[in-house]
């Protein structure tokens, strides 16, 4: 260090030196840079603090992108997949907690902002099935991830006023999946306030829920409709003599008795000698159907092999 070091730059060497992350370092080096006297016996010094805070710099920037890519890698797509995404202090993390198993941190208050920061993911069950959810980072900040948005099956837009609606749609310009929008804080809304936005909503004609994740409102709803957003059908399969099963099969909507033996068989639904259907598709219970029968969501079906 050269003598005439200043003692305000002393002083930040000596922080940069007992930094415990690279961040700090980062920010006691810019510190340094700033501080280092700007004569011609320094020069070399100076030029050195600057290649060590690029160097730095560069590092950090690796190591965020591959904690990036391996949280990318570590989300195993779901046969039903929704993620949320809403600007930060929507209520996107809150409302995880309420529909899935998991437990995660939410802002401790109104103003705190990017709580998040990187996807987290969630189950939802919903009578024996399982739902896969996903917090997606705040879209307006780095940690958002595009990929997922784009590839998720539902898109759950938590808004908290109604121009976030127009705001969010530049960020799912490429997203396929079907769309839900989540109007979140109701409680902070009284009954007339919720009547305008509601008839506004409808005009538009859009799919949406009012929610509460306080106050529980509205839960129940967005279960159903995230459920049959992924336009599939629950199937019970029953033994002849026994209790249907306690898990539904999950099929695509316009599955057919054929696709079910398909799938407890293995391919061998050749074996299949008669089926009976219970449920909305059945005239009656218990009613003798072909295999090209369409099954509706909540049918149990009876199989007898040869
Ligand atoms: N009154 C009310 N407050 C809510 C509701 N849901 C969430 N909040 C509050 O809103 C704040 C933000 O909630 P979070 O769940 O952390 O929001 P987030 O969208 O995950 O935020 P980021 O992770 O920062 O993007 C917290 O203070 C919550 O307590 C609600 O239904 N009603
Ligand atoms: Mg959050």
């Amino acid at each position: 260090m050269t003598l005439n070091a200043t003692p305000e730059y002393k002083k930040a060497n000596e922080k940069y030196l007992a930094a415990k992350t690279d961040e700090e370092r980062l920010v006691y080096l810019d510190e340094m840079i700033r501080l280092c006297p700007k004569h011609k016996s320094s020069e070399n010094m100076l030029a050195n603090l600057k290649t060590r805070y690029r160097k730095l710099q560069e590092k950090i920037l690796k190591v965020k992108k591959m904690a990036k890519a391996y949280s990318k890698a570590g989300i195993k797509k779901e046969e039903m997949q929704c993620v949320i995404i809403g600007f930060t202090n929507s209520g996107k993390s809150s409302l995880l907690n309420e529909l899935t198993n998991v437990n995660t941190k939410a802002a401790e208050s109104s103003f705190a902002k990017f709580t998040t920061k990187k996807p987290i993911i969630g189950m939802m069950p919903y009578s024996g099935t399982q739902v896969q959810i996903i917090e997606n980072p705040a879209p307006d900040s780095e940690d958002y991830d595009k990929g997922l948005t784009n590839s998720a099956d539902t898109i759950l837009l938590l808004i908290n006023s109604l121009d976030e609606i127009n705001k969010l749609k530049s960020y799912i310009e490429k997203a396929s999946g079907k769309k839900i929008i989540i109007y979140n804080k109701s409680d902070l809304l009284n009954t007339n306030e919720k009547r305008k936005l509601e008839a506004t909503l409808k005009s538009k004609k859009y799919n949406f829920v009012i929610i509460s994740s306080k106050t529980h409102e509205g839960l129940n709803e967005l279960k159903d409709k995230i459920f049959s957003s992924f336009s599939k059908i629950r199937v019970f399969t029953k033994e002849p003599g026994k209790l249907r099963s306690e898990k539904p099969i999950i099929l695509q909507q316009d599955s057919t008795v054929y696709n079910v033996a398909e799938k407890i068989f293995h391919g061998f639904s050749k074996q299949v000698k008669e089926a009976f259907v219970t449920g909305p598709s059945s005239k009656f219970p218990y009613q003798k159907v072909g295999l090209k029968h369409n099954l509706k969501d909540l049918d149990t079906i009876e199989f007898r092999t040869k």
